[in-house]
C-alpha cells in the first residue's frame, strides 16, 4: 500500500530534503561515523543504534536504552531497521539498529533506494546478523561486501532466520540498502 502525509501539503518536500541529506551522509561518511573516536557517542554496549541524521553511533546495554540515548534531545527518532546478532531476534548478543530524526516513513516502492549503511563492519556489525526487523514500511537488502557491492539478497521485510533468505544470509551481510 503507498502511505501519501496528506495533512500537509509541504511534507513531502520537506521528507525529501531529509532523505538528501541522509544519503549524503551514508555515501560520503559511513566508515567514518562509525570510528570510536566521535565526540559525543557512546560505544560502550552491545547494542548500538546508528542514527543517519546525525551520522552517529551510540550504544548501551539495551536497544531500548540504546534508542534513548540516540534520542536525547530531539523530539522523536523512527527506528527503520534493527539486525539481531541471534537467530528469532534474540538480544543476548546484540543489536544494530538504524534510526532518523523525526517521522519517516519509507515509500512503498524499492527504488530509488532510501538509505544505504556502507560498511557494517565499521560496527563491528560484519557476518553477523542472524535475524532482521524492519518497521515504518521499510525493507532491508543485504549485500556480502561494504559499499552494497557483490552478492545481494531479496528484499526482506521481518526475518526470524536470515538463513531462509534465498542463498542463506546469517552472518554474511557486509552493509546494506533501505527501501
Ligand atoms: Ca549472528
Ligand atoms: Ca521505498
Amino acid at each position: 500500500m503507498v502511505k501519501r502525509i496528506t495533512k500537509h501539503s509541504g511534507s513531502s518536500d520537506r521528507k525529501r530534503a531529509m532523505v538528501a541529506v541522509a544519503l549524503s551522509f551514508t555515501a560520503a561518511a559511513g566508515a567514518l561515523v562509525l570510528a570510536p573516536s566521535a565526540a559525543n557517542a557512546e560505544t560502550a554496549g552491545d547494542h548500538c543504534v546508528y542514527n543517519l541524521t546525525r551520522d552517529e553511533l551510540t550504544c548501551s546495554d539495551t536497544p531500548e536504552a540504546a534508542i534513548a540515548a540516540d534520542a536525547v534531545g530531539i523530539q522523536a527518532t523512527s527506528t527503520l531497521v534493527r539486525l539481531y546478532d541471534d537467530a528469532n531476534y534474540g538480544t543476548s548478543n546484540g543489536t544494530f539498529t538504524l534510526t532518523v530524526d523525526g517521522t519517516y516513513n519509507c515509500t512503498a516502492a524499492y527504488t530509488p533506494i532510501e538509505f544505504t549503511v556502507v560498511n557494517l563492519g565499521s560496527a563491528g556489525w560484519s557476518n553477523r546478523a542472524s535475524s532482521a526487523h524492519t518497521y515504518h514500511s521499510c525493507d532491508v537488502k543485504l549485500f556480502d561486501n561494504s559499499d552494497a557491492t557483490g552478492t545481494s539478497s531479496t528484499w526482506i521485510d521481518n526475518l526470524a532466520n536470515l538463513n531462509t533468505a534465498a542463498g542463506g544470509w546469517a552472518n554474511r551481510a557486509g552493509s546494506f540498502q533501505v527501501s
